[in-house]
This record gives C-alpha cells, structure tokens and sequence, in this order.
C-alpha cells in the first residue's frame, strides 16, 4: 500500500506559507522497485539485468547452472587523442574519421557453472532499485538456493554470494574469460587475466573466491569448488588509463589496485560490505521520491517483461512509470560516479569490441541527453565526470580547432568522442557551446560559485571566444553562425536555427556567469551587443519554427533530431510566456515530426516530452513517455535505439522533471505540464535552479500543496498557473506553499 505521508506530514499546516522542518523524503509508497524475471536472460541485450558503481558495470544474466557476469570498465578503450582534426583540416574532409578513433571495448565475463540435479522450481531474479542488488532464487532437489550480486562504489569490486539452505551444496567451476583473450592464471582462490590493447592500454581482472565449508582448488586456468556451505565470489578489474593529456593518457599499471581491492574482501565482510554498498547506494537513490498514482496489484505483480506487454496493450500502470523514472536515476549512478568517466551511449554495459558508434560520447544530442536528469532529478554530482572529461580534452581540441579552423581562439570538437578526447566524424561546430550550457547548469542548480568560477566559467569562457571570433556579420550587422548544421539533416550553410539558438544560449549563460563572478566586464558588455545581433528565430510559411534560414521545412519530414527545438528544451530562448508566437510554431513543428518511422529512437520520444512539458503540453508529453515505453524499450526496461542506447533511460528521466517542476525562467513553476494520466500524485526532492529542492502534492489535477526548501538563502518566487509568491526562505529552511 501507498502511503501519502506527505498530505498528513502537510495536513497538520495550516498557514499558506509556513516555515517547517525538512520535508520528508523517499515517501515510503513506493512498492515497486523492483525489476523481475521468471527466467534467465537469453539475451545480453534484451535481457540481462545491469549493475555499476561508476567506473565498473556488469549485466548479470541469472542462469541456474552457468550463471554469467559480463563486465565491463569505464576507461578500456582502444583509440587513441587521434588528431583527426589535423587530417580532415588538410584534406578539408570532414567526414573523414581517423582509425584513432577506437571503440568501447568489452571487458570479460566471469562464469560460474554449478553441477547439475533435479529441475529447478520456483525461479526469479530480480534487481531492487532502491538497493541495487540482484538476486537469484530457486528451488533444487528440495534446496533452497540464493545469489545475491552487486557492484560497490566503496569497495571499488564486484561482490557476487550463493547461499543455500542445506549444507555443500555448491560444485562447480569459475571461470574468467577476458574479452581479447587473454590467458586466465589460477593460483589458490584466485584468478587473473591481464593484457594489452593494440593502442598499449594495460588492464587487469581479478577474482578471489573465497569459500565456507567444502574445498577449492585451481585446476586448468580455472577454480574448481566442491561441497561448498557458500560462496563469495569478487571480481576487481581496472585499466592504465589517466585522465592527463600530459601523461598521454597512460598511468600506473592496474595489477597493484586491483589486487588491493579484491584482497581487501573477506568472507566475514560480506555484511559489512553489503551495507555499506546499500548505504551509499540509497545516500543518492533515496532523494526522490514519485508517485503517480497506483497500479492494478495483479498487474503491478507480473514480472517486468510482461508487466511491459501488458502495458503496450493498453493497461495503464502508474507504478512502472514511476519505475522507470527511478531507473534513469539508478542508470545514472551506477555509470556515472565522481571520479569515473561519463556514462557513454551505454552507460557502463557493452559486450561487443565493436559496438554501435563505437558506443562513444556522441556530442550532437546524446551525451548531453545522458545528462539532462542529473540536476533536476537530485544527483548533480553524477554530472561532474562530465566536466572532468570535456575540460581534460581542452588541449587537444585547442589544437584540433587551429588546424581545422585557423588562428582563433577558443575551442569546438567533432562529433564522436572518445576517453582521450580524441573525436572524429562531421565537425559539431556547436558541441562545446552546447556542452558548455552543462556546466552552467551545474551552477544554475547549485550556486556553487568555487565550482563556477574554477570549472565552470573557463570552460563558458573558451566556448565563447571562439564563437566571438567567428560568428559571421550580415549586410545588416546581424549575426549567423557559418557552415553550420542542423545535426544529421539538411547540408551546410550559415544561420542554422540550431546553431543560432544554442550561441545565443551560450552567451546569455556566459553573461550570467560573468555577473555571479563578478568578472570580466568589457567581455559581458561584447557578449551582449553580439547576442541581441544574432539571427533569431522564425515562423516559416505553414506556421512552423524555421529550422534553416530559408523557409524550406518539410512538414512531411519525420527526421528523428528536432535539433531547431533547443531553444524551448533544453534551451530557454522561446517559452509560451515570453515568446508565445515562437512557442506555438515550435508546437506545430514537434506535431509535424510526428511518431512514426525515425521519430522512434530511443533519445526522441524524451526530448520531445520535455519540449511538450516546456510548452505545458501534460497530456503530449504524457504521450512521449507512452511512445518511449510502446517502441523503444527493451524487456528489461532499457532503452533501445536500437541497440541499447542509454540516453532514453536517461532523458525520460530530464521529460518527467519538466512535466512536475521547470525553474528555467526565474521562478519555480509547480506541476507546469501534469498530464490527465497523472490525476492525484506526489513528489519530493526535486532540484529546482536557485538552490531549491521542491515536493509536491496534488489531487484531481489540482495542486494541493508544495514544500521548498532553500540550500543557500537565495530569494524564490514560485508559481503555480498564473499565480505566485515570494518566498524568503532561510538556508537549510523549508516551507510549504499553498495557492
Ligand atoms: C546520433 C543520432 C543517432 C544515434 C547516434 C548514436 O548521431 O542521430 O540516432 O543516436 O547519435
């Protein structure tokens, strides 16, 4: 059963506006968090369940008699800073893409093969989302078995334990199989895989097994158990991989690290190490809560594949929406960790060497969509390897830039990304101005001037300086980006909407910053002039937004990237309340665009629902969330492009957060887009831009009531339809708000 603390918690005040204590959080009615099977995975994509503490993430397939641990590492890639700038700035071929480039690779699996018996019964695997363990259970020859896995950020490894509740009733063999077929060494309870990419890349994988009762031996490249009471199997693996131009890339050899973290795992441990893996886990995981309505229970306990069907077939089921909310959160913090690499195309969870777009941090809509939820959905520091990544490439983009463009200042980058920062592909002219809109928003949320002014601001800075010197001056003094590029559609030319819109977004962001900071005033003063010149949006001839200058838009386009929207999400240069015409040419756009054919992709259906929230469209977007669910989601719940593609986990995530709260434009506007679908709900912990984190409650479409609490003192003015109230609110203070 829901239980809706909130309306009791915000029953006993009675004032409109009233100071309070913090508000409650991770409102117990959430009964489904979990994800579950009645069979093994088939299939790695389809299928398998994915686990991750940042750096390191496995799918976990759950066979009774071989069970299998594909793993991967964040860094293992091979490639290299590949200067393909240089070439394609020679040649003048931008489509030219450097054999530098590499690809994600596939770690390794770990596979533990149990002897056989009776049939098994009564088999499930699950994954908890508010615990992030995956659990086995079946029934054997009158034995009941138990294998719970999970992937601690703490401990840096891999932690896989099979009970049973009858005594040495674990034989079998593990076995370690390095994706570039490196041999396995066994000795005592251990194995160990170590090798080298063809780029040089030294990494290592290790394993102990640690056992109650029974014996284990190590026997052909392989560890052999008998009669084991339990196991505790752990696996640690690492790359040599820096994140340091200047070290090219390459640190200490991993054999030291990763055996220090197998080697810190005892058997005795396992309590301790499950805790506390839960603990930091649910530290991040519990901040929100959602609630939007309730599920059939008979539906609500279909196992997940199912539950999906049954869904697609036209059964509404509030409590797997809020799943799938809460699986965007949990996606994000088991690939992305501060310290880790950003989460690329697929997160941490990759089993090919070859994988779709070299599974990279595409810089034209995907990377960035991975990280729309980091802020709004209360987990802004998962956003930061972001930030460490895009500012370790500066020098390399430097470069790459003078080659490609000439002698200007600043930076811009291709649109493939690899971890040396090495990119190729078509020239996104626009990707570090779009990046930049990331850090900036890391501030907006936080208003965490050290970071602005250490991190943030630099990155803005360069950004800028290269568009400050290369925008292009009309006859009439106005400004257009040159050779720019709708991403993936249409050719090359001057005052693309897509470009115009994201420097302009650029420079109003950048003027803000220098304004917090307090610094560069004559800049601020270019930046301005040059902002109101640029070449702004257009209503063309069917009553759409341009998407090129020339009014040529085709409504019966269905092309999947809608790449002239950004300045509604995740931009804010046209909103139904400052730009009502651009806003409704925007609607008519998106509706063009349709949802047949290319508009269903996996990144797609979520940037449209945060454009239909943004335009307090609920039921529209309500759709997007319907269209993500009916086409693009694989049985376990990820999203698929296909293939598996995490941006749609991710961005639907970012749509859901407009659809409750925006903060974009100065004021925190309560439940802008609340769809029919969602009559009576509640959420908490939601981040607002200011310093605020916000819950809801509301009722028949209504809102009932909302809490704020402040993180820094700033001024706040919230808004719910038409109406609003200024709230002072006093750091760490919360109140509650009534209209
Ligand atoms: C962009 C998109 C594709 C795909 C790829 C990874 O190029 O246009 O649809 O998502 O990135």
């Amino acid at each position: 059963m829901k239980t809706r603390s909130l309306t009791l918690w915000l029953a006993a005040l009675l004032p409109c506006v009233a100071a309070a204590a913090d508000p409650p959080r991770a409102v117990a009615g959430q009964p489904d968090q979990k994800l579950w099977f009645a069979q093994a995975a088939g299939n790695w994509e389809a299928h398998a369940l994915p686990l991750g503490n940042g750096p390191m993430g496995c799918m976990v397939f759950g066979g009774i008699d071989k069970e299998q641990l594909q793993f991967n590492v964040d860094s293992l890639w091979t490639g290299n800073e590949n200067m393909v700038g240089k070439e394609a700035g020679k040649s003048k071929d931008d489509s030219y893409l450097a054999p530098g480039m590499g690809f994600y690779q596939n770690f390794g699996s770990l596979f533990i093969e149990l002897n056989g018996g009776g049939t098994p019964s009564d088999y499930r695997r699950q994954l908890e989302l508010d615990r992030a363990v995956h659990t086995v259970t079946y029934t054997r020859d009158g034995v009941r078995f138990t294998r719970e896995t999970f992937c601690s950020h703490p401990a840096g490894v891999i932690v896989m334990r099979l009970t049973a509740d009858g005594p040495g009733r674990h034989s079998g063999r593990l076995v370690l199989e390095d994706a570039h077929k490196a041999p396995t060494v066994a000795r005592d309870a251990k194995l160990t895989a170590s090798g080298a990419l063809d780029n040089g890349m030294q990494y290592e994988s290790q394993v102990r097994l640690l056992n109650r009762g029974g014996k284990v031996a190590a026997r052909d490249g392989t560890l052999v158990f008998e009669n084991c009471d339990s196991l505790t199997v752990v696996l640690a693996a690492d790359t040599d991989y820096l994140m340091d131009r200047a070290k090219g890339w390459k640190g200490e050899h991993p054999h030291a690290r990763v055996t220090a973290r197998a080697d810190a795992v005892s058997d005795r441990d396992y309590d301790q190490l499950l805790k506390a893996h839960v603990a930091d886990h649910q530290s991040l995981f519990k901040r929100v809560s959602l609630d939007v309505g309730r599920t059939d229970p008979e539906q609500a306990a279909l196992p997940t594949d199912r539950r999906i069907e049954a869904r697609r077939k036209g059964s509404a089921d509030p409590d797997l929406t809020e799943m799938l909310f809460q699986y965007g959160r949990y996606l994000l913090i088991a690939s992305s960790r501060p310290g880790s690499l950003p989460a690329n195309l697929q997160g941490v969870w990759n089993n090919s060497n070859t994988p779709e777009w070299h599974c990279d941090y595409h810089t034209n809509i995907n990377v960035q969509m991975n990280y729309w939820l980091a802020e709004p959905a209360n987990l802004g520091e998962c956003q930061l390897p972001l930030f460490d990544l895009f500012t370790a490439g500066i020098p390399v983009h430097r470069e790459a830039t003078r080659i490609r463009f000439g002698d200007v200042p600043g930076f811009t980058f291709q649109t493939v990304y690899n971890v040396f920062c090495g990119t190729g592909w078509e020239w996104n002219m626009i990707g570090s101005a779009w990046i930049a809109q990331h850090f900036w928003e890391h501030y907006a949320f936080t208003q965490d001037l050290g970071y602005l002014r250490k991190t943030g601001y630099p990155f803005m800075k360069q950004a800028c300086q290269f568009w400050e010197a290369r925008l292009k001056k009309l006859p009439d003094g106005r400004l257009v980006v040159p050779e720019g590029w709708s991403p993936e559609h249409g050719p090359r030319e001057d005052g693309v909407s897509h470009d115009q819109q994201i420097v302009w977004d650029l420079f109003r962001n950048t003027i803000e910053a220098s304004k917090a900071l307090g610094v560069d005033p004559e800049m601020r003063a270019r930046l301005t002039d040059m902002q109101e010149r640029l070449v702004g949006p257009r209503v063309g001839k069917w009553g759409q937004l341009q998407e090129w200058m020339a009014d040529r838009d085709d409504p019966k386009d269905d092309h999947r990237h809608t790449s002239h929207l950004f300045a509604v999400y995740p931009g804010r240069q046209i909103s139904p309340a400052e730009t009502p015409e651009f806003a409704k040419a925007a609607a008519v756009s998106l509706e063009a665009r349709g949802e047949t054919g290319d508009a269903r992709r996996s990144w797609t259906w979520p940037w449209r629902c945060a454009i239909w929230a943004r335009l307090g469209q609920g039921d529209k977007a309500a759709h997007m969330i319907d269209g993500l669910i009916q086409y693009n989601l694989l049985p376990n719940m990820i999203a698929t492009h296909p293939p598996l593609q995490l941006d749609g986990s991710f961005g639907i995530v970012a749509g859901m957060c407009e659809m409750l709260v925006q903060s974009h434009a100065g004021q925190i506007q309560l439940l802008p887009a609340l769809p029919a679908a969602w009559p009576s709900g509640s959420v908490s912990g939601l981040r607002a831009r200011g310093g605020f984190e916000v819950g809801i409650e509301w009722k028949d479409g209504r809102l009932v009531a909302a809490t704020v609490k402040s993180l820094t003192g700033n001024k706040c003015r919230v808004a719910y339809g038409k109406e609003t109230r200024e709230l002072e609110i006093a750091p760490g203070k919360t109140s509650v708000v009534r209209f």
